[in-house]
């Protein structure tokens, strides 16, 4: 039998933010599937969370659910403390949950910026400083944040959205430093497009975007969110206590090409 148990994450607890879909969703299975106990959060319904947990288990997952606002320092500390009280300490934190606006920067309302910039960049730093802390006290932990192809692309309308995951970037590469030393690993995964709710209307029939993107990516088709999981195990195993503040761009090679033009 092939030795994987550098990927084993039995007996650890990985919390993944924002995980009762999408992305989140299918990272979180992989992590149960290489053995990992999940718990998930969502702040939208209990029902939807709850719906989310049902189907973790269905999968045959230990998986529990926390309802709270991941940009809500005391709602996070709250949370944290409960899960490592009722589940065990938090081995792996995926900083998956955000939001995304789609407003040319002109018409971009004040608060609908910081809407964004809150979800997707504040946020991580919030419930990392609640989750590390407690890493930092047993000396080990894995945090895996979620960028995008935004950390190094522009692209109309995604203004703020890019500001934020530019920035998350580099959030990464920051924590890495100030925590490697307590062997705690911070590192990204940067999904290309992916075929999500969150992409959804750009993905309908005969949206140009949705032809424009097959044929920016090498691969020549939209991610399935199946095709994180490889990453998400990696980086939150064994197999990469020496990696640290990497972005790993998981987008059928997006980013290792300039494109062709559209009548080749
Ligand atoms: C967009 C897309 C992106 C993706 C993703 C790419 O409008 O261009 O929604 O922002 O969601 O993050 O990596």
């Amino acid at each position: 039998m092939p030795d994987t148990s550098l990927f084993d994450l039995s007996d650890k607890v990985a919390l993944v933010t924002g995980a009762t879909h999408g992305l989140g969703m299918a990272m979180a299975n992989g992590l149960g599937a290489a053995g990992a106990t999940l718990v998930i959060n969502g702040n939208s319904s209990q029902e939807k969370i709850d719906k989310a947990v049902a189907a973790y288990t269905d999968a045959g997952f230990a998986a529990h659910g926390y309802r709270f606002d991941v940009s809500n320092e005391d709602e996070v500390e709250t949370a944290v403390a409960k899960i490592e009280d009722e589940v065990g300490p938090i081995d792996i934190l995926v900083n998956n949950a955000g939001v995304i606006r789609r407003i040319p920067m002109l018409e971009m309302p004040l608060d609908e910026w910081e809407l964004v910039i809150r979800t997707d960049l504040t946020s991580v730093f919030v419930v990392s400083k609640a989750v590390v802390g407690r890493m930092v006290e047993r000396q080990r932990g894995k945090v895996i944040n979620i960028c995008s192809m935004m950390s190094e692309l522009g692209r109309d309308s995604v203004g703020a959205y890019a500001a934020a995951k530019g920035g998350l970037k580099m959030l990464t590469r920051n924590m890495a430093t100030e925590w490697a030393r307590h062997n705690i690993q911070v590192n990204g995964i940067g999904p290309g497009y992916f075929a999500t709710e969150q992409t959804a209307p750009l993905r309908v029939d005969g949206h140009p975007f949705n032809e424009f993107i097959v044929g920016r990516t090498p691969a020549g088709r939209w991610g399935n969110p199946e095709d994180l999981q490889g990453a998400a195990v990696f980086l939150a195993s064994e197999a990469s206590n020496f990696v640290n503040g990497q972005i790993i761009y998981v987008d059928g090679g997006i980013l290792a090409t300039i494109g062709k033009p559209s009548n080749e």
